[in-house]
């Protein structure tokens, strides 16, 4: 637009001075409106300009201090033939996340005030995260527990409850502060330990004058159940990878798992063919050429092949690892 403006200017009023000089708008041509989106606040300020022959060069950044928050922004008005078109501008401020509190706002040009706005941020919750997730309470120290991290945007009194499905409360916690830290064991209320199963963690409380925060919700899964590993196979069981051939490992996975498939030869470490990949509910079929990590093929002999399987939740395939043979031919 102002382009435009500077380009008739320039044929139709040869000579004229024309200029952009700094402009400080009225308060009834400035919108304010404040929203959050989850825990994050956003203004957004929409200038209503007369003509085509505004612009504005530099919009601030918010600067919050206690809870006032400014803004300061560069204006500028063409003095030089516009189109008496109605124009707006307007820019989304990112106000981050802030501490519960009521906020002044304020839109200032150059330098000068010229319009505020006040607005609430409640309490409420900023993060709620469950790690590990699904864990396995069986006790044999592999990811047991599962710890259960939240914070506030402000000093809480919350609670923290397990539940099944169906809404029944199996375990609870509660306390006062602007962040919490559960670690659980697995268990309910009367020390024993869960199912497996996915449960519901509910997170609700209130602000210390008693004015309740939204509630949150997470879902934890209990898994003590190994994966089972069906079907392995190692097809052809001898082959000549100097002829090009190559072997396949097959299996079938009953769950998601993490799968690491090495091969060795007199305790030496050949061949890393998966290490931890995240394999999901399936067959597999995995291809070895006869080479080893430097790409040179193996001498011929017997080889062992190692498959570590383990689920998410921390749970180890019997046996671990599975091991098969495999005759290398030359
Ligand atoms: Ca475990
Ligand atoms: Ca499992």
């Amino acid at each position: 637009m102002s382009s435009l403006a500077f380009n008739i200017s320039n044929i139709v009023v040869m000579g004229r001075e024309d200029d952009w000089i700094p402009y400080v708008p009225s308060a009834d041509q400035v919108d304010l409106k404040h929203w959050r989106e989850d825990s994050t606040s956003f203004m957004k300020v929409v200038i209503t300009f007369s003509s085509t022959g505004y612009d504005v060069s530099d919009w601030g950044t918010s600067t919050v201090v206690g809870s006032s928050i400014a803004v300061n922004a560069e204006i500028w008005k063409y003095t030089g033939i516009v189109l008496p078109v109605v124009t707006k501008k307007s820019h989304t401020y990112d106000l981050g996340i802030l501490q519960a509190g009521e906020y002044l706002f304020t839109f200032k040009a150059w330098g000068f005030s010229i319009k505020s706005v006040t607005f609430k941020v409640p309490s409420m919750v900023i993060s709620f995260i469950v790690r590990p997730n699904p864990f396995s309470p069986n006790g044999d120290g592999r990811k047991d527990t599962t710890t259960i991290t939240a914070s506030f945007n402000a000093a809480v009194n919350w609670q923290l409850q397990v539940r099944t499905q169906t809404g029944m409360v199996l375990r609870s916690w509660m306390g006062t502060g602007s962040t919490l830290t559960i670690i659980w064991d697995g268990r309910d209320a009367l020390g024993v330990v869960v199912p497996d199963g996915v449960y519901k963690l509910r997170l609700s409380g209130s602000d210390l004058s008693g004015v309740p925060f939204k509630t949150r919700w997470k879902q934890v899964t209990v898994d003590t159940l190994p994966p089972a590993v069906t079907d392995v196979t190692v097809n052809p069981s001898s082959f000549n990878p100097t002829l090009g051939e190559t072997t396949r490992i097959n299996y079938t996975l009953s769950e998601s798992c993490y799968i690491s498939i090495k091969i060795y030869k007199s305790g030496i470490l050949y061949r890393t063919l998966l290490k931890n990949a995240l394999q999901t509910t399936a067959s597999y079929r995995i291809v070895w050429d006869g080479r080893d990590n430097e790409g040179s093929i193996v001498p011929a002999g017997t080889y062992r092949i190692k498959i570590w399987v383990v689920d998410i939740a921390g749970n180890r395939a019997s046996p671990y690892p599975i091991t098969r043979t495999v005759t290398v031919l030359s």
